[in-house]
């Protein structure tokens, strides 16, 4: 069983934590791990070069999590962290005083630095990382481009009223308060995804796109020409998971974000958004909450197959509970495709 998830960091931590355990309980390998292979697509639109650094914060969250070595209070950073070295960064005024970088973190991101200055590729940089601990799933960024998110804002003391930041200030210094007017990914016009990204999608027996922000996550992540593409073609079914409940975030700032793409900040819209594919969207599954039940109906008539489970992932097992509903939403929908494909 092959199964290849999109994801951000935070949200998504907490999702392919489940899809682990799940896996490793469906289809044991006979020493606690999983005879399914599961890749994640981590999405790098929250990247940033900082104080010299370069930072990968969705794949850091991914890593220390899965790891088991991350702060699950914060859901970033690492777990016992010190920031003796952030406090001389602020005396130098290096770095963003808003911003912290632990001391643990940043052997991260000095690891990774000094590997992109000898030549590696982030892809490279990702598999030595991911080394150090047996995650039991492969972590792939989506792609070796940086495509760090701006995020433009109104600014009545600019000249033409607007201001760009990177993403990592809009959130970390604004707490997403500045009303986002557009998201833009860096060099999207030479980006192409990272090596064996395509194969993953096109060679899995089930993609998921986990419950991350549809805009600066999973929207980053589809942004990357040939992505997109292949989710679209990719043989295996397409399900997702809702990241808004009941009208709300889970984590996270995607409220913040759906209205500057015309969404509205319900399961229904983002699943709307996402689209079936069979009417030329993303998505062929879409798992709402218990709450949201409501929206099955109106979802299914836009092609797509949805169902309501209990979406809060309060911990392993409720994360592999969610997993597994996903899963067998995807046995679903590929019976049927079979059944229909049997049939002519
Ligand atoms: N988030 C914050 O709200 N404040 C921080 O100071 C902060 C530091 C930080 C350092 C490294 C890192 O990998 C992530 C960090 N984050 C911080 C979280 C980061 O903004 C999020 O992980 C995502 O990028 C946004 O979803």
């Amino acid at each position: 069983m092959r199964i290849t998830v999109l994801a951000g960091g935070v949200g998504g931590s907490r999702f392919v934590r489940g899809v682990r355990e799940e896996c490793a309980r469906r289809w044991p390998d006979g020493n606690g791990g999983s005879a399914a292979s599961v890749t994640v697509i981590v999405n790098t639109g929250d990247d940033l070069w900082l104080a010299g650094v370069r930072l990968m914060p969705d794949f850091d969250s991914l890593l220390y999590s899965l790891a088991g070595v991350n702060d699950t209070e914060r859901g970033w950073g690492r777990a016992g962290e010190t920031e003796r070295v952030a406090a001389e960064l602020r005396e130098w005024g290096v770095g963003w005083p808003w911003f912290t970088l632990g001391d643990l973190d940043l052997g991260t991101h000095l690891a990774r630095t000094a590997w992109l200055r000898e030549g590696a590729t982030p892809s490279e940089v990702a598999a030595r990382l991911q080394r150090r601990w047996p995650l039991g799933v492969r972590l792939l960024p989506a792609t070796d481009t940086e495509v760090d998110t701006q995020v433009l804002v109104a600014d009545a003391d600019e000249l033409d009223g607007e201001r760009e930041m990177h993403f990592q200030e809009w959130w970390t210094r604004y707490r997403a308060a500045l009303p986002a007017i557009e998201f833009r990914q860096r060099n999207l016009d030479h980006a192409h995804p990272a090596p064996g990204v395509v194969e993953a999608i096109r060679g899995s027996d089930l993609v998921l796109v986990a419950p991350s922000n549809p805009v600066v996550s999973i929207g980053t992540i589809v942004s990357i020409p040939g992505i997109r593409e292949a989710v679209r073609e990719t043989h295996a079914p397409v399900v997702g998971v809702s990241p808004i409940i009941g009208g709300k975030v889970v984590r996270g700032m995607a409220d913040a974000c759906l209205p500057a793409i015309g969404v509205d900040t319900t399961a229904e819209a983002v699943g709307r958004h996402y689209g079936a594919r069979s009417a030329g969207g993303l998505i062929d599954g879409w798992l709402v909450d218990d709450a949201d039940a409501a929206a099955v109906e109106p979802l299914t008539e836009t092609g797509l197959v949805a169902a309501s489970v209990p979406l809060w992932m309060r911990d392993l097992d409720t994360s592999a509970a969610l997993a597994g509903q996903a899963i067998d939403l995807g046995e679903r929908l590929r019976d049927h495709a079979t059944g229909r494909e049997s049939t002519r």
